[in-house]
């Protein structure tokens, strides 16, 4: 197998199934539940998450996944499903993260929902896409990402990235994102 390129495992090829109703990977090999509690320091409205925390700590999202090799030229893929709500007026989303191999980019597939993919970059850019059933947003190498869920059904996505790109959480907790997403009014404003 003189042909396989040192750093890539060579694996078999496979499948696996989504649910595209209830968005959820039917086959996955490892889910990451994040509840009310996991999601200290990012909403704007600390008390009221408390207060979700203390009333159940009800699950914000979850991630499935049947990971492969994280190694250049591999591609990792995953479901994501946002599920709605608020805290305080702010929708529910994503933790959102930097690649830590900042120069890797991602594709997002949106099966079920509506919402928003907020985006930065260090030296201070924002983007905002929207998210919508069949709508796939773009997220290019550098740009750190969140999903938010602006409506009432789960925001459920595909994503692909490459699969050496890891993810550094800890700058966002510290930075945070310029904009949030508000419930005002009745509707979502991004400020
Ligand atoms: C996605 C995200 C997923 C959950 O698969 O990991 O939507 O968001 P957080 O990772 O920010 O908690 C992705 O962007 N992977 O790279
Ligand atoms: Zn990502």
């Amino acid at each position: 197998m003189d042909y396989i390129a040192e750093g890539t495992s060579f694996i078999r090829p496979f499948s696996a199934g989504i649910d595209l109703v209830d968005g959820e990977m039917t086959d996955f090999t490892r889910k990451t539940e994040r509840r009310a509690s996991s999601m200290r320091g990012h909403y704007a409205d600390a008390a009221a998450l408390e207060r979700l925390v203390a009333d159940g700590d009800p699950l914000h999202y979850e991630v499935f996944e049947k990971p492969v090799p994280e190694e250049y030229g591999h591609l990792m893929y995953c479901v994501s499903k946002l599920l709605s709500g608020l805290v305080g007026d702010e929708y529910f989303m994503t933790k959102g993260h930097y690649h830590s191999v900042l120069r890797t980019g991602e594709i997002y597939l949106c099966l079920r929902g509506d919402g928003f993919m907020l985006m930065k970059t260090k030296d201070g850019k924002f983007a905002a896409e929207p998210m919508k059933r069949g709508g796939m947003v773009y997220v290019p190498p550098y740009w750190a990402h969140r999903s938010v869920n602006t409506g009432s059904e789960p925001l459920v996505s595909f994503c692909v990235y490459n699969a050496e790109a890891g993810h550094n959480y800890g700058d966002i907790e510290t930075e945070g994102f310029a904009r949030r997403v508000l419930r005002s009014g009745g509707v979502p404003v991004i400020r």
